[in-house]
Parts: C-alpha cells; structure tokens; sequence
C-alpha cells in the first residue's frame, strides 16, 4: 500500500492544539512526514523503522510542546499555588506509548503505521527504559506526575540527568554483575534543553559572618562552581489540559566542559581532570535501595539538585509576583524522603543572605512551604551525615543548620526541662551527625507516611517524640499508582473486558472499577478474566523467550515476587518454600499437583552481599531443577535478568499469584501489590505496608494472609527470637534448611544455613523467616486448592480487580493535594467552573 512521495521541506504551518478532535489520521500524517522531511530528508514510504521511531517522537514532543504552552497561559492567568515535587529518583520507564496513549491518538498513528507494514508496539520496542531510580520510592514519584499532569495540577518534578541510571544486571552462574546503563541516545530526544536557565552551584570554600549596619553580612570565599543545566521531560496527562515538566539537572563545568587557561599552558590532564571532577556529580544514580551510603558523592549529588532546583523555583515565582512575600501561599515544595531535605537550610539561606530576611520571617517561610513523606523506619536507611565531611563541603549550610539546632533545642529545653533523652532524640544534630530525618521534620508543616500501617509506625516509633510534641503535623497519606498506565495500556487484554462490562467510565474515575462487582456471579465475565490471563501469560513466555531465551509453560501457574532483593522482603522465605517442594518432590516424583513456574526479578545493591548470595541461591536452585525432567515438568523457578519497568508491564497482566512476603513492620507500603491486584492475580501476603489496606478491601476471602502481625514480630523480638526452636520443632522446615548445606547445581549455601539457624555475629535469622515458613506454606497449600476451581479462582481475581480503585494515584494525588499543599486544578480559560 505505498504512498506518494512527499516533498522534501517541511510543511506543517498548521499550528498543532490541544484539542485531541483536530488531531486527525491526515493531520497527524501530514505532521510525521514533515518530522521525517525535515530531520532524516526522506519519506514515510523510504524511512527507516528507526527514522520512523524517531520521527514519531519528535511529532509528540510538538504536540506536547503545544500544548504545554496553553497550560501554561492558564496557569500564569489564575495564579494557583503550584506544587514542586522534589526527589532523586524518577522511575518513569519508557514514555512513548504512555503519551500517545494518554494523548488519546493511537488509533491515528496505529492507521498511519499500518500503511508503512508496522505497529506503533514494534516503534515502541525502540526505544529504552531509562533507569533513573532504584525502585518504589522512584516508581512512585513518576506515577505521581502522571496524576498531577491527568487531574490537571500544575506541578513540577526535579531531579538528576544522571548520564547513567541503575546498572544493568547480568546474571552469570547466578553471580549478579553490574554493567552500566546508557540509557541515553534512545531516550535523550524526550529531553528538552533548557541552557538559558542553567545556574550556578558552590561547593566548600570559607564562609565568613560580618556584623554591618546592624546586619550580619556573610562573604564566601574559595569556592568551587559547578554549573547546573536543566533538561525538561513534558508529562503528558490522560485527557487532560495539562502538560506538566519534569526537570533534571545535568552538572556542567563551569568553563563549559573544558579550562581553557590551563589547555593553552598545555596542562591537557589538568583540564580534563577539572571537567570530570565537576561532571561527575550527575554522572551516576546511587544503586542503594533503603540502605545508607553515607558518601560524599551523594552530598553533593543532593546539595546539586536542591540549590539548582530553588534558583528555578524562586526565579519563576519572582517573574509572577515580583516578591518572595507571598512564597509560602504560592508555592508548596514536597520532599520525597529525606534526600532532598538541604531545602530547608538551602531555603532559609536564600531568604536571609540574599533577600535579608530576618531568621523568623526566613523561618516561618520555610516552614508553611515544606513538606516531607518518610518512606522507610529501617535504621540503615535513615541518612545521617557525619559533620565534619557535611562542614567542608557546604560550610554556609553547616552554620544554618547549627542554627537551627540550636533554637529547636533551646524551644524544647523550655517546654521539656531536664529532658535529655527526648532533647538528644529529637535534636538534628547529636554525636556528631546531622539526622535528616529530624531536619525534615522540624522544617515541614507537614509529614505524612505512605500507608496506614507504616504511617502508624512514624507516629508511635521513630518520630514518637515528635508525634506527642506536635501531633497535627502527621499525616497518612496511602501510595497509589498510575492505574492507566498499569492496566490501561499494559494490559490491553483486561482493559477491553472492562470497557465491555463496566463502559468506560473507570479510565477517568478509578473508583468505577467497583461496578464490576455486579459481574462477581456472571459466568460469561468470570471466564473472560480466565481467558484474558491465559492470553497474557502467553504473551508473557513469548517477550521472556525473546527477551532472555528462557521458555515458560503458560499453563503452570505463575507465581510472582519482583522487587529489589533485601533481606527484609524475603525472597529467602520464598526460596525455602520453594525448596520443600523440592524436596517433596525428590523424595515422591510422582506427587500430583498443579505446575508452577516461581517467576522472581530483583536487583541488589552491588556492595550487598547477602543480597547477592539470596539471588545466587534462587537462581542455582532453578538451574538444579531443570536438570531433572520429570520434576521439571511441575516445579520451576526462573530469574529473568534485569528487571525494570518494562518487563513489570508484561509480567504483572500475567500473574497469578503476588508474593508480598516482607517481615511485618519493614515494608513501608509496597506499590507492585496495588498493580497486580489490579491485573486480578491474588496476594500471599503479610499484614504489612498497604497489604493491610489490600485485605481490608477485598475481604479476608479473597486475599492469603500469613504470618506475624507487627506487634507480635515486636513481641516475639522483645522476648527473644530463637530460630533453631522453630528449625528443631518443623521437620519440613528443618530438611529445607539443610538442604542449603549441599547446595544446588554443585553450589553449597552453607552460609545462609548459618544465617539463618545461627546467625554469624548477628542474631540468627534477623528477619524471621523461619518464624513465619510454617503459616507462609499453609497460605500456599490453600491457593493450590483453590487454584483448581476455576470459577472460585477467576472470582477472587475479579473481586481484586474490582476493589483496587482506592489505590489509584489520583486518589493519591488528591490526598497530597487538598491535605497537605493545598492546591487546586487549573481550570481551562473558558471552562472556569
Ligand atoms: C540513601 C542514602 C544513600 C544512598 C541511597 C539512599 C536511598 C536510596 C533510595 C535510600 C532509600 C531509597 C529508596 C527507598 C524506597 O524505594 N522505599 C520504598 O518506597 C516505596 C514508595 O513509598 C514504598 O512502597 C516501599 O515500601 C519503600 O521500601
């Protein structure tokens, strides 16, 4: 089906709105070939699918430019508070379907691309997933903009253009090694260069204090400079009117990349090393997830962000109001985890040594404009900084804090007298450490946890003080998740069953998902889910054979933990769950039950070794297994390499069971039991994190939960957990554990025997997993049975489907914004309400 030949000049005159109606099959068309003539001087019909894939990018990036110009306007016209989303990670994965997707022109293209012999899933193929955050904290950040942008907020994230995201995994023999990860010339098209409002960052130097005129003037001297570059990423919003940016900071040498003074003296070493020192701070994202890394790197990378990020936040503020006098009912900036927390000190030194503010002005600004979510109770992941490193490299921000210290101290001194134990708690420096988490509390109007469990926990553990001196400023506010993208569009299959069953409806208002329950009883629905699973799960073995040659049989049943490997989530449990079946199995091959493919897919902290040894483990037992075909035939557990975003989208639409398996207490919400909730596969879980919100919404019936409450977990901990005692009383247990001494496929884990019935050093198995083994299996043995009636399973699974709206990040989104920023939609000129 060729097509004429287009000229060579580009044609498009037309302006591109933001009304979806004018983006028709001909104009959108007409606009590509004008992409292709432009750029790559050929045609539709001559393109490459490469020229295509760019091509199209380009086209959405004007549409999305387009119409962030109107938003914009909007937004300047009403002069709404707006909202600044500050975090070191956004995991926003790939973004090409995802806009056309919420652009709603996909028909268009799909018509467009049909002419040419291809599908937009092969152009969406071509592009990477960039890695630019661990895991849940940054995956949430990047569904928050989609929610903002989609219930038309006007909010801003920040973050880094690090040059390489979260390494890429290989797992050789079961060893992890880290390779890097170029996300870059695949996804660089969707950053808008934003050079004219690059600024300026300083690191170290001497600071000195004068008193003139009655004022403390302070002058810093020795200083270096590192220039910050914005690169902007439009967000698109699913019918919405708005289009939101999301800015990352690129480091910059201040002599734009090279010293030109030392280069002309032949110093060409020198030179270099310069630009690489001031280059790095973007260089690299952290791979530690709720762990501490403590180095000066990481201060640096934090200081870059918040410093660069305020100069934008204050220059855009300045140019609508011309004062800083109202910036605390204009502008709300929200810390997601104490990474950025230098906006409190960074923003009162703004105020005070550029502005003149007084400390109490400067002080009270600050404190109406800040808000901070907690995402861990773990110790290890709670970010001290050791003084004297925090001194040199940001002397000014060393003296504010100090300052801070010392008024918040002195305030409880008087309303706490003698009080050293709550006094040295709550103080933001103590044993020569800065605690961020107590900076950003004192500094927040308000903070908020991610769950109704976890948020419980801040409130009666780590910032219990906190919570009795000030009670107001706590705040739950339970994660969601950018349903569209997780169902909508990454699980076509179920999207379409909705859409026939329930309309469409749910696509805008999450909480429509519910009318499903109608159909709870209907044979015609429940055998629709079955189906549309079946179909995903082939899909599934399909993209894995292609993705890492590995063959899965779509009729086992596919049993799911995908998360980062630590020690807290469990996979351990779940691998010695694994292993008595095994055993079981060695010991009668002949044992009758339903195959099961155990899917895992995790990254762990390079410099974690247990981590690394769980993964090792689960992988050899995988490789032990496949060299028995008979047992192969029922039991097999793979571990896809690399695991990211894209391979989620595929593999939650076909899960039949969720492991959400953490030690109750530890997990903080947990954000992939809301997806595969909503993609019906069914949770083994325990009461931890939003698994608690999970089972209070679907029903004790229709969700496996196991295990330890949290406080028996504190209980049995205070009492005095012994784990050989539950080693010596379970023989099923006890042949799992030994079982590691010997090992698999020729490698012993006599180690993690140790571990866990002895513990070397540290107390034995610190995570409880022998306490919990017994119940985790029963939960297990109950999901096979049920497995087998099909309609009872397919009904549960509907149920899920049915009860996940509250977990949608709109609702999230709303929380945040009517509770804690209050901020309201941006109305469309014509349509102010
Ligand atoms: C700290 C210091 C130095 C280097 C790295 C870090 C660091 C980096 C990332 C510490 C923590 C993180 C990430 C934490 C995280 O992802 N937490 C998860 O947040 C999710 C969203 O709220 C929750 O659902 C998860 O329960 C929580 O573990």
């Amino acid at each position: 089906m060729a097509r004429k030949a287009t000229t060579t000049t580009e044609k498009t005159t037309k302006k591109v709105t933001n009304k979806k109606e004018t983006l028709s099959t001909d104009y959108l068309r007409e606009h590509l070939e004008s992409k292709l003539s432009r750029f790559y001087g050929t045609t539709l019909q001559e393109a490459t699918k490469d020229q295509l894939y760019k091509a199209l990018l380009l086209a959405i990036k004007d549409i999305l430019s387009q119409k962030r110009t109107e938003f914009k306007k909007n937004v300047n016209n009403q002069r709404g508070k707006k909202v600044y989303y500050l975090c070191m990670e956004f995991l926003i994965g790939k973004s090409l379907r995802n806009n056309i997707m919420n652009l709603g022109i996909e028909k268009q293209y799909s018509e467009i691309l049909a002419e040419m012999g291809y599908t937009l899933d092969e152009l969406y193929d071509c592009e990477q997933d960039p890695g630019l955050g661990n895991g849940g904290l940054g995956r949430l950040a990047a569904c928050f903009m989609d929610a903002l942008t989609s219930q038309n907020y006007s909010g801003t994230g920040f973050s880094i253009l690090y040059e390489y995201g979260l390494f890429k995994q290989k797992i050789i023999e079961g060893d992890q090694v880290e390779m890097p990860d170029t996300w870059m010339p695949s996804g660089e098209p969707w950053l808008v260069p934003r050079t004219d409002k690059t600024c300026t960052v300083r690191f170290g130097g001497h600071v000195k204090e004068e008193w003139v005129n009655g004022r403390c003037e302070i002058t810093h001297t020795n200083y270096t400079e590192v220039q910050a570059v914005p690169y902007d990423i439009m967000i698109s919003g699913s019918d919405s009117e708005a289009v939101n940016s999301l800015r990352l900071w690129k480091a910059r040498n201040i002599n734009a990349g090279f010293n030109m003074s030392l280069f002309s003296q032949g110093d060409y070493i020198h030179a270099m090393e310069e630009t690489s020192r001031a280059e790095i701070i973007s260089k690299v994202l952290y791979p530690a997830d709720n762990h501490e890394g403590g180095k000066l790197l990481r201060l640096s990378q934090q200081y870059f962000l918040v410093c660069a990020s305020l100069q934008s936040i204050i220059a855009d503020h300045l140019r609508t109001y011309g004062t800083l006098a109202n910036f605390a009912s204009k502008v709300a900036i929200h810390i997601n985890d104490t990474h950025p927390a230098l906006v409190v000190p960074e923003l009162m030194r703004i105020l005070i040594d550029t502005y003149s503010y007084t400390w109490e002005n400067a002080w009270s600004i600050v404190t109406r404009t800040v808000s901070y979510t907690n995402h861990t109770v773990m110790p290890e992941a709670l970010e001290t900084w050791d003084e004297d490193l925090f001194r040199l490299r940001l002397p000014r921000l060393y003296m504010i804090i100090s300052e801070i210290n010392r008024r918040f101290c002195a305030d409880l001194w008087n309303r706490y007298p003698g009080d050293w134990a709550r006094i040295t708690n709550m103080s933001i420096m103590s044993h020569g450490k800065i605690k961020m988490a107590n900076l950003s509390v004192v500094g927040s109007h308000t903070v908020n946890g991610v769950s109704k469990l976890h948020s419980d926990i801040l409130t009666k553990t780590i910032f219990n003080d906190f919570y009795v001196d000030s009670p107001d400023k706590f705040t739950n506010v339970t994660n969601g998740i950018a349903y569209r993208r997780w169902l909508c569009y990454s699980n076509p299959s179920l999207a379409k069953i909705l859409d026939e069953t329930i309309g469409t409806g749910y696509r805008k208002d999450a909480a429509q998902l519910e009318k499903l329950l109608k159909y709870a009883d209907d044979k015609t629905v429940l055998e629709a889910l079955d189906r549309s699973k079946k179909e995903n799960k082939i899909r599934f073995s399909n993209y894995i054979m292609k993705r890492n040659g590995i063959k899965v049989d779509p009729d086992s049943v596919f049993d799911v933990q995908i998360k980062r490997m630590h020690e807290y989530k469990r996979q351990l449990l779940n691998a010695l769950h694994i292993i008595s079946i095994y055993v079981a199995l060695k010991e009668n091959p002949d044992l009758e039950m339903t195959p099961k493919t155990f899917i895992f897919g995790a990254k762990a902290a390079a410099g974690y070794y247990l981590a690394k040894e769980i993964i090792k483990l689960i992988w050899q037992i995988g490789a032990d297994i496949e060299k028995d075909p008979k047992i192969s035939q029922k039991l097999r557990v793979i571990f896809p390499e690399d695991y990211n975003v894209s391979l989620a989208e595929m593999l939650i639409p076909a899960a039949d069971i969720s492991e959400q398996i953490s030690l109750a207490g530890k997990e903080a919400s947990g954000t992939s039991n809301m997806k595969f909730m909503l993609n019906g596969a069914l949770t083994v879980g325990t009461l931890d994190g939003a698994n608690v919100e999970i089972a209070e919404a679907v029903g004790n019936d229709n969700i496996y939960i196991f295990g330890l409450t949290t406080p028996e977990v504190e209980d049995l901990w205070k009492r005095g957990y012994r784990a050989s005692d539950y080693y010596n009383a379970n023989p099923v247990l006890k042949k799992a554990v030994d079982a590691l001494k010997n090992g698999f496929n020729g490698v012993s884990f006599e180690h993690l025997y140790n571990y866990l019935v002895f513990g070397g050093g540290g107390i034995a198995d610190p995570y409880m997993c022998l306490a919990d083994f017994d119940s985790y299996c029963m939960a297990h043995k109950q999901t096979e049975e049920d497995y087998l009636d099909r309609e009872t399973w397919n009904r549960m699974s509907l149920v899920n489907i049915a009860k996940s709206g509250i977990f949608s990040a709109d609702r999230s989104i709303r929380d945040y914004a009517d509770g804690i920023w209050h901020i309201k939609p941006i109305l469309e000129k014509n349509n102010k309400k």
